[in-house]
């Protein structure tokens, strides 16, 4: 199941930026290029959006062919708006246009992908990797070494080739994979920081980490009783031969080597 987040582009919040952009524009024409450049950005990005997310379906969906278990709970998926893109821009330093955002910015894509089980994060990882025109250019691993403040979520950034009426391009995503309970409490967090003025993040920073540590808890013992149901009932949902080629295990640990010599070390980056 897909949710779309808010649409990309706001006519209003273009006007107000390029009003607010300008005086930095030699003339008209250069303006009117730069907007020209944004939208086709905009184009491109969805395009590379709706090739991951494709991707990731057709995964999902012949996992529960397989093994009747779907790792993915849902996607949301988004291209950055354009007035946090060129805050992002300007935050960074870089010129505010089309080719800069390309060259410099790698989540002008995001795909969200919520799992079921923290076993599914990886899975989804491992088999969207081992596919041959994904490049795994970036990976934080927030699970392994969550933030100070209680967030976990996998971080990769892909590339994908995007097939257009007259070239190929070759275009950065951002995937974050985390379960349900990592996800709902990354949106109280975020709506804590950015949505409301009223109280600080500081005052539930405690209340949040123990939340972190409590969910992480609760979800490594469903985590357990899926197992358990998975490797030990005759009325398991899944029944997996554990010696079948077919296993997924199997089919993942064989893959591995596979999937490390064509990242090579590039994706393993020690957390903030
Ligand atoms: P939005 O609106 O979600 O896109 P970057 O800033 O991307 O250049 P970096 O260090 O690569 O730098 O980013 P990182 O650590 O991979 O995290 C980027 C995104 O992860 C954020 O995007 C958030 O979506 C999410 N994230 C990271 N840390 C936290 C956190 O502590 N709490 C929550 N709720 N989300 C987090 P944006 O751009 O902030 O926002």
């Amino acid at each position: 199941m897909y949710v779309e987040r808010k649409p990309a582009l706001y006519i209003e919040d273009l006007r107000d930026e390029f009003k607010n952009s300008l005086k930095h524009f030699k003339d008209d024409d250069e303006a009117f290029n730069t907007l020209v450049g944004f939208v086709e950005l905009d184009h491109l990005y969805s395009s590379a959006l709706k090739e991951i997310s494709t991707k990731l379906s057709i995964l999902d969906d012949n996992f529960n062919y397989q093994y009747k278990h779907n790792p993915i709970h849902h996607m949301e998926k988004r291209v950055k708006e354009f007035p946090s893109l060129i805050k992002k821009l300007r935050r960074k330093g870089f010129p505010l246009n089309a080719n800069s955002a390309k060259e410099n910015i790698q989540d002008i894509a995001g795909i969200r992908v919520i799992c079921n089980y923290l076993e599914d994060v990886y899975t989804i990882e491992k088999l969207l990797l081992r596919q041959a025109d994904v490049k795994l250019l970036k990976r934080k691993d927030y699970i392994e070494n969550p933030k100070m403040n209680g967030y976990k979520s996998l971080h990769l950034v892909v590339s994908i080739p995007v097939f257009l009426a007259e070239s190929v391009q070759v275009i950065p995503v951002e995937i974050q994979i985390r379960t349900i309970g990592m996800d709902m409490w990354a949106s109280l967090e975020h709506k804590l920081r950015y949505k409301n003025s009223h109280v600080s993040t500081e005052q539930y920073e405690e209340k949040l980490k123990e939340c972190s540590i409590e969910i992480t808890n609760v979800e490594r013992k469903m985590q357990e009783m899926n197992d358990e149901i998975y490797h030990d009932t005759n009325k398991s949902m899944i029944k997996v031969d554990e010696n079948s080629k077919n296993n997924p295990k199997h089919i993942l640990d064989s893959e591995d080597k596979r999937i490390n010599l064509q990242n090579g070390n590039k994706g393993q980056m020690s957390p903030e």
